[in-house]
């Protein structure tokens, strides 16, 4: 049987739980750790296949339950998949819908069989489950596919968590007997279990006895304090398999970044610098830039002293901000262009520095500078 993805772990960091390593799918081959942006709505937003490619992005993250609303899959299908409508030729990861779909509040209802809820965009009625999951990820033809789970609020009672992950693992062994395309499209099984160390094991237990090709970990990021969320990442990781990729699932400032190679997490997404591009704020080596205050006016210099990015090579803060000030859409371009390439960059030095043995001087150094300590 063909297999549909490849990992191979080639450097273990002698300090830490880091590892560098390389994720192979059907159509391209990438360096981990590494960070997928967010493109929702088949669009990194404002960026051209072009411009993501001159940045150096392997893979983009998109999302299951905004395609099935809204082209649906089944037009990205007669395109001939996600790749060939949107003209990415590089990997796709999607989302399965579960977290998007919970995050409806009274808009859905959960049974075992699946969520009903209702669309944001105009109210109708839908169903998804597990298999509808699947079919809709096999319908757009991503390269790794999400389980569909329930990422659970927090703080929530020991007794929810519990049914809530049991029934994510009931859904992930559905979804994987549901997938048509298990020869190109590789599926990962999502660890959920709260902030419950003895749930997280369960979680994990029960989804590594499935034998997924790679594991996701969920439910973070909800609104715990960060020394939770360490805490939590640190012993789940443990629980994976040393030989498959683990991606910690939308969480991407550089702190979490940081913290999250060093617990010896693969694959990373957030919408952080896309988000914050929009309104004007930059990510830079000298912490975070708020473009649109007034500070910048006469400001001549690029966002970032030392990045060499196109837009870095060719505007000034000053230029951008008035960009931003006047609501013009180049504004949000450029600085969407600048904060990725920033990302990517941080991720492309945080793997030759465990190649190099030295991750943890580097990230002393990075912090140095960027929260000038
Ligand atoms: N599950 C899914 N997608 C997600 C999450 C999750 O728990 C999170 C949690 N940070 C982000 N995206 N399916
Ligand atoms: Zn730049």
């Amino acid at each position: 049987m063909q297999k549909p993805l490849e990992f191979e772990v080639i450097k273990n960091c002698t300090h830490s739980k880091a590892r560098y390593g390389k994720l192979k799918t059907l159509h391209n081959e990438f360096e981990t750790p590494i960070f997928m942006p967010v493109g929702t709505n088949a669009t990194v937003k404002s960026m051209s296949v072009d411009e993501l490619k001159e940045i150096n992005a392997q893979i983009i993250l998109s999302n299951t339950y905004h395609l099935y609303l809204r082209p649906s899959d089944l037009i990205v299908k007669k395109a001939g998949g996600l790749h060939k409508f949107m003209n990415w030729g590089r990997s796709i990861l999607t989302d399965s819908g579960g977290f998007q779909v919970f995050s409806l509040g009274d808009l859905r209802k959960i049974k075992e069989e699946g969520v009903y809820f209702r669309s944001h965009l105009d109210g109708s009625k839908h169903f998804m489950g597990p298999e509808e999951s699947i079919a809709i990820q096999n319908n757009l033809g991503s390269d790794i596919m999400m389980s569909f789970d329930e990422c659970a609020p927090y703080p929530a009672s020991y007794e929810y968590i519990k049914d809530s992950y049991k029934r994510t693992s009931r859904w992930a062994k559905r979804g994987q007997i549901a997938n048509k395309n298990p020869e190109t499209q590789a599926l990962f099984g999502i660890i959920q279990g709260g902030m419950y160390q003895d749930l997280r094991y369960e979680s994990a237990n029960e989804l590594v006895e499935m034998d997924f090709l790679g594991y996701s970990i969920g439910g973070l990021s909800v609104g715990e304090p960060k020394p939770l969320m360490y805490e939590v990442l640190d012993y789940t990781v443990d629980l994976i398999p040393k030989e498959k990729p683990r991606y910690l699932m939308g969480v991407g400032s550089p702190d979490d970044l940081f913290e999250g190679v060093i617990r010896g997490i693969d694959m990373f997404d957030c919408v952080l610098p896309t988000r914050i591009a929009r309104n004007g704020t930059a990510m830079t080596s000298n912490g975070k830039v708020v473009v649109r205050n007034a500070t910048y006016q006469e400001d001549f210099t690029p966002l970032d002293e030392e990045c060499d990015c196109h837009v870095c090579r060719n505007y000034s803060r000053a230029y951008i901000r008035h960009l931003i000030k006047a609501n013009e859409i180049l504004g949000a371009r450029l600085i969407t262009y600048h904060n990725l390439y920033f990302l990517i960059n941080l991720m492309k030095n945080i793997r030759t520095a465990i190649k190099e043995d030295r991750l943890l001087q580097y990230k002393k150094d990075f912090f140095a500078k960027y929260y000038k300590i």
